[in-house]
């Protein structure tokens, strides 16, 4: 079924591409593992691989697919859903913020999210978590400390530390936090775990998120800015989400072109530092790399579009959303795989 080589029992193995197929034949293949529908017109289906997301696609987005090099097994407990082929595991957990004990807050919703995130990935025997995406409403609403974004951090290292060790720096996967678009106060947090562990990078260029000054929260963000898969795999190298971030602060918060081109630099040197570890990477954006493009206005959309055309013409397949990023004066973000 497979063109790959044959690899090792229990080696990971994993492909993200981005398809137009109907969703119902991409669900008969066995070796899927997940796939992301986008926006409120993606169809609904009961499938536990199978998650809806609520940012709002720019145009007829069409479905992300992650295919796995094993049969997948699934199923939901409770809010949970869950697939695994024995070296990769997917999940996904939606709580509605006004249904987590009563407190209707962000931060007992996360919390509550990575508690059963920690205890799902370890009773199934995926104890790894290479990569969390996490989409919420109102990403900067409140003010100071008490803004939405700085809490979900709160919320979000609580959680993970109900386990030993879990926070430990060196083991933080690679993360994306956006806002979404569809007004749902309904926390979305989707994963990537693994039998095995991977190698979480940091960017030279930037201040590592779990070192981040007092000054963005009482929390930093628990996230790594890429991970390398785990030895042997054959996968993509796993890409945070990234934006005009240099040391520890925004840059041209006055434009989004100026923004597009630090997020890029931002790349080069993180692709820079993950091939000093893995030289196979290609070191430049092609085929292989699969991009989701995030831009805070929707006016500046289509600016984005543009200037990802003119770096990268067809040659890098990506998809554009219109979602609120976790600064204010952060216009877009991108996250992706890149092999
Ligand atoms: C930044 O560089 C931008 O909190 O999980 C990017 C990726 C960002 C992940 C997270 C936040 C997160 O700080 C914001």
């Amino acid at each position: 079924m497979s063109a790959h080589p044959r690899l090792a029992d229990g080696q990971p193995r994993l492909e993200v591409t981005y398809v137009r197929t109907g969703l119902s034949r991409l669900l008969d293949d066995p070796t899927v593992l997940a796939v992301l529908g986008f926006g409120p017109d993606a169809p609904a289906h009961g499938d536990p691989r199978y998650l809806r997301l609520g940012l709002h696609p720019l145009g007829d987005a069409p479905f992300e697919v992650w295919r796995t090099g094993g049969r997948v097994q699934h199923g939901r407990e409770g809010a949970l859903a869950w697939a695994a082929d024995g070296a990769l595991m997917f999940g996904a957990i939606e709580l509605d913020e006004a249904l987590v004990d009563g407190s209707g807050d962000i931060e007992s919703a996360a919390f509550e999210a990575y508690r059963r995130l920690e205890a799902s990935i370890r009773a199934r025997g995926y104890p790894h978590l290479l990569r969390t995406w996490n989409y919420l409403a109102d990403i900067t609403g409140g003010d100071g400390d008490e803004e939405r974004y700085r809490r979900f951090c709160v919320g979000r290292a609580r959680g993970i530390s109900t386990v030993e060790g879990a926070l430990r720096t060196g083991k933080l996967p690679a993360a994306t936090a956006i806002g979404r678009t569809d007004g749902a106060h309904r926390l979305q947090v989707y994963w990537l775990a693994a039998r095995l562990p991977g190698t979480p990078l940091e960017n030279p260029r930037q201040v590592s998120a779990y070192r981040y000054p007092r000054q963005y929260g009482p929390q930093p963000p628990s996230f790594a800015r890429a991970m390398l898969p785990p030895a042997g795999s054959d996968m993509p190298l796993l890409l945070s989400g990234t934006a005009a971030v240099v040391g520890h602060e925004t840059r041209h918060p006055g434009s989004v072109r100026d923004q597009f081109d630090e997020t890029l630099a931002n790349f080069d040197s993180l692709l820079s530092a993950a091939r000093a570890v893995s030289p196979g990477l290609p070191a430049d954006f092609g085929r292989g790399t699969h991009l989701k493009v995030y831009v805070r206005d929707a006016e500046e959309l289509e600016t984005v579009a543009g200037l990802l055309d003119t770096r990268f013409g067809d040659r890098v397949p990506r998809l554009l959303l219109h979602a609120a990023i976790c600064r204010r004066d952060l216009r877009m973000e991108i996250d992706g795989v890149h092999g």
